[in-house]
């Protein structure tokens, strides 16, 4: 990522960072993050791809953090600051993180590591007192970054993307969207995923521009900011667009017009991470006067298909390979399919990560003998434009942007004392895409308010079910493996 610090070189004095009435400029995002890296080298001269896990607020700290470490050589992991604390200590001690990062504000949830023997407990504070050091030549094919992405398994992998890789997603994403340092864009996203880290704060301090962020997510407070009239670029999950058209549609027409008025400065709208509903779409459009460009990725390629920034974006399509992205429809033999059928989406180029954290056989598992990457979406060319059709696990659901396992969920529910069996699956929602819901077989009554409360101190909120449906058993096959359609019919 040298080629992010050497531009920001050449734009000091210009604000990349805003935080409510706070503005920092490049220069400042430079000196902080030299401080952290230089913090982190007391003993060494290197990290050498030392996992250095944060738990960092959205701001101008998070982003400092997120410099530091990769200028110092080492592996970013940034943690969730929703979740709770069984979910942080099972990235913290899947990475084997050796140093962990930690706001004023999360210091009591991570306590337990305060006085850990392997790990070193870091408040933020700590980094006014470090002595400068010179930072180490980084090789472009080290590890830079572990997101926690779910699947199949039930327990989330760490996608480790390399410095190559990296730069290679942004750079596709700058060149396609046509980013220039004129660019000024809201951070509402998690910034432990790829679209807010990625597509949102890396593309547009790449390119020069500047990052104001709101957090948590407010829609009332979006729409205020969008009325100051700074902000030219927008990208969100489609369960955001639908809040805020909810939103919109409680204000009165005044209110409206003005706010009508004040997205025609906006150059670029964007929706990925979930399939954007057409009606979503097409009211978007009537509200804002924007066509919305929906694109495609994942964790572990980055973005890899996408309507044109100029040209026809068809709704309910995801456009064409980006720049750099080789895309092949396959079927189950890993043969390609003719136009107009349907085939698993397969990636390749320089944008795919390089493995899963500590799991070779997965790693194997997820590519083809001759090196493509197996999405596991469903996708047909139509006219000259793909179209998702779905994907090949009923146990991946994507709700609100985010994706669930259910097997994890499951698992977690199968621990409490009244759950003899349970089954969790992902219904049809125009808000959320999906929506999280598991039908149990209990031992006795159980309030379902109360497991809610038991969930959520195991599990992030986003991955709790909101449903809960109680039967006498779970429909089987013959084979007695839970049919998890029939499922879907009991909701
Ligand atoms: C929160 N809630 C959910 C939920 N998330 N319910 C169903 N499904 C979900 N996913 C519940 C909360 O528990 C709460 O319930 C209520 O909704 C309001 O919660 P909240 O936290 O206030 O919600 P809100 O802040 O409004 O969150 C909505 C959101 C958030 C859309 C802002 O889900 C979000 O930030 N999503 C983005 C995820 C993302 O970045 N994905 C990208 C992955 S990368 P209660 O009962 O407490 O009131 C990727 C690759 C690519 O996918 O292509 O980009
Ligand atoms: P994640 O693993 O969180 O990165 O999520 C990646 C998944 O999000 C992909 O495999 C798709 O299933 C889904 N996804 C991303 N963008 C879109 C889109 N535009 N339409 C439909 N699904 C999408």
């Amino acid at each position: 990522m040298l080629q992010l610090f050497e531009k920001a070189k050449q734009t000091p004095s210009k604000t990349a960072i805003v935080e409510g009435t706070n503005h920092y400029s490049y220069q400042e995002l430079l000196i902080k993050s030299e401080q952290v890296s230089s913090f982190l080298l007391a003993e060494s001269n290197d990290l050498n791809q030392e996992r250095v896990a944060f738990m960092v607020a959205p701001g101008f700290d998070y982003v400092a953090v997120q410099w530091g470490i990769w200028r110092a050589g080492g592996i970013a992991v940034p943690l969730c600051i929703t979740y709770p604390f069984p979910s942080l200590q099972y990235v913290i001690e899947d990475t084997q993180a050796k140093y962990l990062i930690v706001g004023k504000e999360y210091e009591s949830i991570l306590q337990p590591y305060q006085n850990h023997s392997e790990i070193k407990f870091i408040s933020l504070e700590e980094f006014q007192n470090s002595n400068p050091k010179a930072l180490p030549e980084i090789a472009k094919d080290r590890g830079a970054m572990i997101l926690y992405t779910s699947g199949t398994t039930s327990l989330p992998k760490g996608v480790l993307t390399t410095h190559t890789n990296l730069e290679s997603q942004i750079r596709t994403l700058v060149k396609a969207w046509e980013w220039t340092s004129e660019d000024y864009i809201l951070e509402l996203l998690p910034l432990h995923h790829v679209h807010g880290i990625i597509n949102v704060l890396c593309c547009a301090l790449w390119s020069g521009g500047t990052v104001e962020f709101l957090n948590p997510f407010d829609a009332k407070k979006v729409f205020e900011i969008f009325e100051e009239g700074k902000l030219n670029v927008f990208m969100a999950v489609p369960t955001i667009y639908f809040k805020l058209i909810s939103e919109f549609e409680s204000y009165i027409p005044e209110r409206q017009a003005e706010l009508k008025k004040s997205m025609e400065s906006f150059r670029l709208m964007i929706s990925g991470s979930a399939a954007l509903p057409v009606s979503v779409m097409e009211k978007w459009k009537e509200i804002s006067g924007h066509y919305l460009l929906e694109r495609y990725g994942m964790t572990e390629i980055g973005m890899a298909v996408s309507n044109p920034y100029d040209g026809e974006r068809r709704a309910g399509h995801i456009g064409q390979p980006l720049p750099g992205v080789e895309l092949g429809l396959l079927d189950e033999d890993g043969k390609k399919v003719n136009a107009g059928e349907p085939g698993e989406i397969h990636i390749k180029g320089p944008s795919v990560f390089k493995e899963y954290w500590g799991k070779p056989e997965a790693t194997q598992k997820s590519f083809t003998d001759d090196g493509w990457f197996k999405t596991g979406d469903i996708a047909v060319l139509d006219d000259g434009y793909y179209r998702i059709l779905g994907r090949d696990s009923i146990d991946i659901i994507k709700s609100g942007g985010y994706k669930i396992s259910a097997l994890e969920i499951e698992e977690v529910l199968r621990k409490h004392p009244s759950i003899k069996d349970c089954g969790v699956i992902g219904i049809p929602n125009e808000e959320w895409g999906e929506l999280v819901v598991a039908a149990l077989v209990t031992s006795e009554k159980i309030d379902t308010e109360q497991l809610s409360g038991w969930m959520r101190e195991r599990m992030p909120a986003y991955k709790t079910p909101r449903r809960y449906l109680i039967i006498d058993d779970l429909p089987r096959n013959a084979m007695g493996k839970v049919t998890k359609n029939e499922l879907k019919k009991l909701f």
